[in-house]
């Protein structure tokens, strides 16, 4: 009995010291005292050797410092926190997870995706090329003029390092790159940020993305463009959008259009978008210029292609009726957040 009372009085203190830092210290101690094997299994074992006066007193003891040693274990589960303590039984796997939260598409990803999946379904294939050109693909192979101004410093941005190199100022140095190949009918559209040397404002960035198209093949001609482009606007803003065009100059192409379509604001009858004319130009076009197709090795003789180039930032502004393209690169996730990606 003197001998228990000793034996019980040293675990005690044993047991009072005792830590657990992580679960698996946890669970260490609870294998050592309160396992089927442990310490006060053991002990109670004892039980047997008690001489029969002594068995009621050893019993209330022995009960006690198995009460003692598992609150000892329930403290130290408690200060561990309920997330590291994984008992089986006490997490529902079948509950649902917590919710992830989701970034949203940008406005501009959102409109190009949707421009270049209408000209999918006509059978155009996307096409992509590096920002940084020469003067060749961005400019002499588009039958741009040797002192034409968009070649001056005042407009495009040439390389510090290598003032050979710029950045292009339209998509259609990647135009350039696929008629190149020689692979013909050639049916495209490339989509891209382009860089312009201009003063910010609402209306103007120094970079905004663009998507030219381009089609060429035997007896392609401009009625085949006007019907395109006319599905193009009816798929991308409704079947009731009314088109015009109107004659304009391009170095690239002859003749050159540009393509207006009826204000979406108004429905036509005048308002500050249309800026009272009903009407808003969405892009250029055009019947790719003979020398642009002989300087890229293409038979002008047997060949003919339409081309045109929209501005994204602009077509945005139009769809959701944003008055300032510079909260399209200014990444405030308040303004970002408010698109829904269809595309
Ligand atoms: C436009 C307007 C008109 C155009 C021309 C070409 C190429 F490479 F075939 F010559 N690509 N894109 C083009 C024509 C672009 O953007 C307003």
């Amino acid at each position: 009995m003197e001998q228990l009372l000793k034996q019980i009085g040293q675990h005690k203190k044993e047991i009072n010291a005792s830590t657990a830092a992580t679960k698996d210290e946890l669970e260490a101690f609870r294998i050592k005292y309160l396992g089927t094997r442990g310490l006060v299994k053991t002990i109670m074992g004892e039980m047997k050797n008690v001489a029969t006066e002594n068995k009621r007193e050893a019993g209330q003891l022995l009960n006690e410092f198995k009460i003692f040693t598992e609150a000892k274990f329930e403290e130290l589960k408690s200060t561990l926190g309920g997330d590291a303590v994984e008992e089986a039984g006490t997490i529902d796997y079948t509950l649902p997870g917590d919710e992830l939260p989701l970034g949203t598409r940008h406005p501009i990803s959102i409109v190009q995706n949707k421009i270049m999946s209408i000209f999918q379904t006509l059978g155009f294939a996307v096409a992509e090329g590096p920002e940084i050109e020469d003067d060749w693909h961005n400019f002499s192979a588009l039958n741009l003029p040797e002192n034409h101004p968009a070649r001056d410093m005042q407009d495009t941005f040439y390389l510090n390092e290598n003032p050979a190199w710029l950045l292009r100022t339209h998509t259609s140095s990647v135009q350039i790159r696929e008629m190149q190949k020689g692979k013909l009918p050639l049916r495209i559209i490339c989509p891209g940020r382009v860089y312009r040397n201009e003063t910010i404002s609402a209306r103007a960035h120094c970079f905004f993305n663009q998507v030219e198209g381009l089609y060429i093949a035997e007896n392609v001609s401009f009625a085949d463009l006007k019907q395109t482009l006319y599905f193009f606007v009816q798929e991308m803003f409704g079947q009731d959008v009314k088109v015009r065009f109107r004659p304009s100059y391009f170095p690239f192409t002859e003749p050159s259009a540009e393509m207006d379509i009826s204000c979406l604001i108004c429905g036509g009858s005048g308002c500050s978008v249309c800026k009272k004319t009903g009407w808003v130009e969405i892009l250029g076009c055009g019947m790719v210029h003979p020398k642009v197709l002989d300087n890229c090795g293409i038979d002008s003789n047997k060949y003919t292609g339409f081309a045109f180039g929209m501005g994204v930032e602009r077509i945005a502004m139009l769809n959701y009726q944003i008055k300032d393209l510079r909260l399209f690169s200014e990444n405030d996730t308040r303004f970002l957040s408010q698109f829904k990606a269809a595309f």
